[in-house]
C-alpha cells in the first residue's frame, strides 16, 4: 500500500510540475495557413535582404507556416520545389522567378491543384495572366530610365561616351528592362557607344572574372552600367587591380542598381556615382496581399514598390546609416 501511495505522490508531483512549467497537454491547435515560397537563390545582398523580409513577415504570425526553398538561380529547381509544394498540399504558393520564360506549364499545374499563387520580384512571361493572382515587385524599366536620365546630364552632347555594360542573369526581368533602358538611350544618343556587354549573372565573383578578362585588352571606359551592386563590387576590384580610377573625379563613372547599404556607402564616399534603388523589403506587402485574398478582397494584377536614385551629392552619412539593408 505504501508503495502505491508514494507512486501516486510522484504522479501528482509530475502533473503539477508540467502545469507550472507551462508544458500543457497538446491543446487542439487550429492548422496554420501553409505557404510554399520558391526563392531565386542567395546570389546577392539584395536577395538575402529580400529573403529576410519575406520570412520575417510570416515568422511573427503563428497563423502562418512558410516553407522556403532556395533554387540556387536554377529554374528547374523552382519547378521541383513547386511540385513538392503541390504534393504537400500547401495553401498558397509564392514564386520569385529566376527568368521570365518557361512558366506556363508549372503555373497550369498549380491552377489544376487549385492553389493560389503570386509572383514576386521579377515577372513571368505567360499568355494567360490569370495563371497568377498578382505580381509584386519593382518597375525595372523605370529604374533603368532613372539611370539613363542621370547619365544624359553627365555626358555633354559633343563628347563620345564609351559605356561598358555588365548584365545580370539573362532573361530575368531585372536584366531585360535595365538593359532595354540603356540600349534605347544609346540608340537615341549617337555619341553613346556601348563598347561591350559582359555577363555577370548578378554575382560578385562572375563580374570580377569577366571584368578582369575584359580589362586586359580594353582600358578605354568612360561609364560602367552595372545591373546590380554585387557585380559592381566585383568590377571595382578588377578596376583597382587594372589601375583604372572610378567614381567622382575618376576615369569611369559607375552606375549601379539595388542601392544596398554597402553601395550607398561607396556612393557617399564618391566611389560610385549613381545608386538606383531596388527595394527588397516587400515581405509585409506580400502578407497583406495574401490576407486580402483570404478575405475575398480584389487585388491588383501588378503592385510596384517605391524606389528612388541616389548620388554622392544627395545622400548623407546619416541616410546611409539609417538604411535597413
Ligand atoms: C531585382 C532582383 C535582382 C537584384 C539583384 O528585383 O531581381 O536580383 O537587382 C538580384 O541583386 O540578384
Ligand atoms: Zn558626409
Amino acid at each position: 500500500m505504501k508503495r502505491f501511495c508514494s507512486l501516486l505522490l510522484v504522479f501528482a508531483l509530475l502533473f503539477a510540475m508540467t502545469g507550472c512549467l507551462g508544458i500543457r497537454p497538446t491543446e487542439p491547435s487550429d492548422k496554420p495557413y501553409v505557404i510554399g515560397f520558391s526563392q531565386v537563390g542567395s546570389e546577392s545582398d539584395w536577395r538575402v535582404a529580400n529573403t529576410k523580409s519575406v520570412t520575417a513577415a510570416f515568422a511573427s504570425d503563428t497563423g502562418y507556416e512558410l516553407i522556403m526553398e532556395n533554387a540556387r538561380q536554377e529554374q528547374e529547381n523552382q519547378f521541383a520545389a513547386v511540385r513538392r509544394f503541390i504534393l504537400e498540399g500547401v495553401d498558397f504558393i509564392i514564386i520569385a522567378p529566376t527568368v521570365e520564360e518557361g512558366w506556363d506549364t508549372i503555373l497550369q499545374e498549380i491552377r489544376d491543384a487549385k492553389i493560389p499563387v503570386i509572383i514576386v520580384d521579377r515577372s513571368v512571361a505567360v499568355d494567360d495572366d490569370n495563371l497568377f493572382l498578382t505580381n509584386i515587385g519593382s518597375d525595372f524599366l523605370r529604374q533603368g530610365n532613372l539611370a539613363v536620365e542621370w547619365l544624359e546630364g553627365e555626358i555633354p552632347a559633343d563628347r563620345t561616351a564609351k559605356i561598358l555594360h555588365l548584365q545580370g542573369t539573362i532573361g530575368a526581368t531585372a536584366q531585360i528592362l535595365r538593359t532595354k533602358a540603356l540600349e534605347d538611350a544609346a540608340a537615341k544618343h549617337s555619341n553613346w557607344e556601348i563598347t561591350s556587354q559582359l555577363y555577370g549573372d548578378f554575382t560578385e565573383a562572375k563580374a570580377y572574372e569577366v571584368m578582369t578578362e575584359y580589362l586586359k585588352t580594353n582600358k578605354e571606359i568612360d561609364v560602367l552600367y552595372s545591373e546590380n551592386d554585387n557585380m559592381t563590387f566585383g568590377a571595382m576590384r578588377a578596376l583597382d587591380e587594372a589601375g583604372i580610377s572610378y567614381g567622382n573625379g575618376g576615369q569611369v563613372k559607375i552606375i549601379t542598381f539595388d542601392a544596398t547599404k554597402e553601395a550607398l556607402q561607396y556612393c557617399h564616399d564618391g566611389k560610385i556615382n549613381l545608386c538606383v534603388e531596388c527595394n527588397p523589403m516587400f515581405g509585409p506587402q506580400i502578407k497583406q496581399l495574401i490576407e486580402k485574398y483570404r478575405n475575398g478582397e480584389e487585388i491588383p494584377k501588378h503592385v510596384y514598390v517605391d524606389e528612388s536614385a541616389y548620388t554622392t551629392q544627395n545622400i548623407t552619412q546619416d541616410f546611409v546609416d539609417s538604411r535597413a539593408y
